[in-house]
């Protein structure tokens, strides 16, 4: 960490290197404490300019101190420093203001900015509120409506917006030091503005902060930085400075030691950790600078359009025109979509459409670097694909197939230089979900695994690497949800209470409407393909409404019954009949939203444990990450793996091994029992 102090005559430019972010770690904190005295103290400086070497302006506090006993200096009294500094100070932004350091600026007299700059206070994201003034000083700068927002959601403005609310003062065209030192020179000698402190925050309307309480609790569900966020707001709007100040730190310190902020930042530095796994470090990835996508269904679709809003040009392959007019028309309606909800202009989405070359002819594909593969689930037409492609595309592409339940290395079987192949298995909307889980076969060579990885960096996905086995690592869990929610079903639950007390648990949907939504017709395609290997999938219910044709809302009924133009599920008279007969001559218990909770949660996390011992996940955070990214599973509580060691992995075992007793679930595996004993699923890492 470096702060340096340069002179550019009557200006004074504190430069801060504290890389990769300039984070406010404990040294960079004391260091802006003795630049503060230094420059007061030094009579020929006028201004002082605040600027930050690297990709970004000070990104925040530093994460990781959060676990441990703040050291002085503390921020708010670096701020405080700043702020009455008898010169004025300007930040002069770029990359990212967030957090710390945008209350760092706040305590500026002048903030100047890059167009492409972004300033926010993401801390709700971390399950707290700002630490250091940023609920107090911005709703005195931009007035308490515009602060609530930024301080509620915890999305950054870009730069020309925060002009516009009145955080930045000026917009820097051309280079950031030399446009800030002019500002400087602008500014010196004049009357300064007067601190944000000492300003009053304009009155709202009435009803203004009720409104807002609503508006924050629906967004918000169960999390509860945004509430308290809120109330840190409305207070420093109703009050003095300090005793707002000291209600914003107490908050800030209470929810810096809270579950939930513990599982956001186990969920952060997972997701930092994520696209550079340990393993791969130092190998080469290849560029990847034309892409083609064989199948234009849904997934093909949406991987297209994934691939093109990562800029790189896309060849569609289909196999005759009429296949590709509809693949062609699929990815249009993506893009038109995109334009209705206000995400993309229509020039965008046009110049979108028109990188896609749509063709029936695998010919066109010979130079091209990536070519993903999306056809229906059947190996044999899948092979069939590869076998074109190896005749066809360079060497050195990369050939990867997209499949969700088969396995990769027979897919691969034929492929030629088998080396460059791998399994990607995307999400859908495949262009809107972000993990992607990437499965190497045995052949595939490290450069090509480090591709896939730098493939998602591109597409702005979460990668994690999966071992083959049936689901890989999310469907595989997916399975233990599902047949932990009918076992339920037959020992005195209701499809609705399941769902109700998963919902509760925070998913966005349970088991019973999600299959309705998706069609249950899905999984009993992958059951049909589990006994044919042998295996005895636990799905009576499931199995009896498919044989009545009961595939979810498509059909007009599957748990739950629907009335046409109504996607409100209705409980189904039919169905429970059928849990009845199915249920008959079992012990019958009465459930309530957490032993129901618990009998979904800590069976998964049990399967969980066997796919980390199995090595089919290389990290317990990667599992956590694949859950939330790819189910659902509530970010504030860190993914099952965080969950199960937040709450004690002996009281998991506890449960599981009475449920077991009670025929309920799985007995704990040995690999949890020996987490549980240690107390950590780091013992199972190899
Ligand atoms: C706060 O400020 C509270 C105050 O109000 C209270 C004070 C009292 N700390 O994301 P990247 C690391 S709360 C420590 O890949 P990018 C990250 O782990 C904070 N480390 O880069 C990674 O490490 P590694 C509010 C951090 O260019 C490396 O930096 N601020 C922090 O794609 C690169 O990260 C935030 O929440 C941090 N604050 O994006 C901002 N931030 O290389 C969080 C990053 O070892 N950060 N690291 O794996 C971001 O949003 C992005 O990192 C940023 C850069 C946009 C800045």
């Amino acid at each position: 960490m470096t702060v340096t102090i340069a002179r550019e005559n009557a200006i004074a430019v504190v430069t801060v290197d504290n890389p990769p972010v300039n984070a406010l770690s404990q040294a960079l904190r004391q260091a802006l404490v003795e630049a503060v005295a230094e420059l007061d103290a030094d009579a020929a400086v006028k201004v002082v300019v605040l600027i930050c070497a690297g990709r970004t302006f000070i990104a925040g506090a530093d994460v990781s101190e959060f676990g441990k006993p703040p050291q002085p200096p503390h921020l708010p009294d670096v701020v405080a420093g700043i702020e009455s500094a008898k010169k004025p100070w300007v930040a002069a932004v770029h990359g990212s203001a967030l957090g710390g350091g945008l209350e760092v600026a706040l305590g500026c007299a002048y903030r100047v900015a890059v167009a492409s700059a972004s300033l926010g206070l993401p801390e709700v994201k971390l399950g707290i509120i700002p630490g250091a003034g940023g609920t107090v000083r911005l709703p005195r700068l931009i007035g308490a409506a515009a602060a609530v927002e930024l301080v509620t959601g915890g999305s950054p403005v870009g730069a020309k917006k925060a002009q516009a609310l009145g955080l930045v003062d000026a917009l820097i065209d051309g280079d950031l030091r030399a446009g800030a030192i002019a500002f400087a020179n602008e500014i010196a000698g004049k009357p300064l503005p007067q601190p944000i402190s000492g300003r009053a925050v304009a009155a709202v309307e009435a009803g203004f902060w009720e409104g807002a309480e609503k508006a924050v609790a629906a967004k918000a569900k169960r999390e509860a930085a945004p509430l308290r966020a809120l109330a840190s707001v409305r207070k420093a709007s109703e009050t003095d400075f300090a005793s707002a100040m000291a209600f914003e730190r107490e908050t800030f310190l209470a929810l810096r030691g809270s579950e939930q902020a513990a599982a956001l930042r186990h969920v952060f530095f997972a997701e930092r950790a994520a696209p550079r796994p340990p393993e791969l470090a130092g190998v080469t990835t290849r560029d990847l600078r034309s892409a083609a996508v064989i199948g234009g269904g849904t997934m093909g679709a949406g991987i297209a359009a994934a691939l093109r809003d990562a800029g790189l040009p896309v060849v569609l392959v289909e196999r005759d025109d009429a296949a590709v007019e509809r693949g062609l028309a699929n990815i249009r309606a993506i893009f038109e979509g995109s334009v209705k909800r206000g995400r993309i202009t229509p020039e965008v989405a046009a110049q979108r459409i028109a990188g896609v070359t749509g063709s029936d002819d695998y010919g066109l594909l010979a130079d091209t670097d990536l070519v993903i593969e999306a056809v229906f689930e059947d190996l044999a037409v899948k092979r069939a694909v590869f076998e074109k492609l190896s005749a066809i595309c360079r060497p050195d592409a990369v050939l990867a197939t997209n499949t969700s339940y088969l396995d990769p290395s027979l897919i691969s079987e034929g492929v030629a230089r088998p080396e460059r192949f791998l399994g990607l298995h995307f999400f859908s909307p495949a262009h809107v979900m972000k993990l992607l889980e990437i499965v190497p076969t045995e052949a595939t060579a490290p450069e090509v695994l480090a591709t896939g990885f730098a493939l998602a960096r591109q597409l702005g996905k979460i990668p994690v690497r999966a071992g083959i086995c049936d689901g890989f690592i999310g469907n595989r869990i997916l399975k233990v949800t599902r047949a932990q929610a009918e076992r339920l079903l037959l020992s005195g639950a209701t499809p609705s209470a399941v769902d109700a007390a998963m919902r509760a648990f925070g998913l966005p949907m349970g088991p019973f409407e999600a299959q309705d939504l998706g069609g249950l017709d899905i999984a009993a395609f992958q059951r049909k393909a589990a006994r044919a290997r042998g295996e005895t999938p636990f799905a009576p219910v499931a199995e009896r409404l498919c044989a009545m044709e009961r595939f979810g809302q498509k059909t007009g009924g599957g748990w739950y019954d629907y009335v046409p133009g109504d996607r409100a599920p209705k409980p189904s008279e039919a169905v429970a009949a059928v849990i009845a007969e199915e249920a008959a001559g079992r012990p019958q218990q009465a459930w309530n939203e957490a032993s129901i909770a618990d009998a979904i949660i800590l069976p998964m996390v049990n399967e969980a444990t066997r796919i980390l011992e199995e090595r089919v996940a290389l990290r317990s955070a990667d599992i956590d990450l694949v859950k939330i990214h790819g189910y659902g599973f509530p970010r504030w509580r860190g993914g099952p793996m965080h969950y199960a060691e937040a709450r004690g992995l002996a009281g998991v075992v506890a449960v599981l091994d009475r449920l077991a007793s009670e025929g309920l679930a799985e007995p704990p595996c040995g690999g949890l029992r020996r987490a549980a004993e240690a107390g950590s699923f780091s013992v199972l890492a190899k």
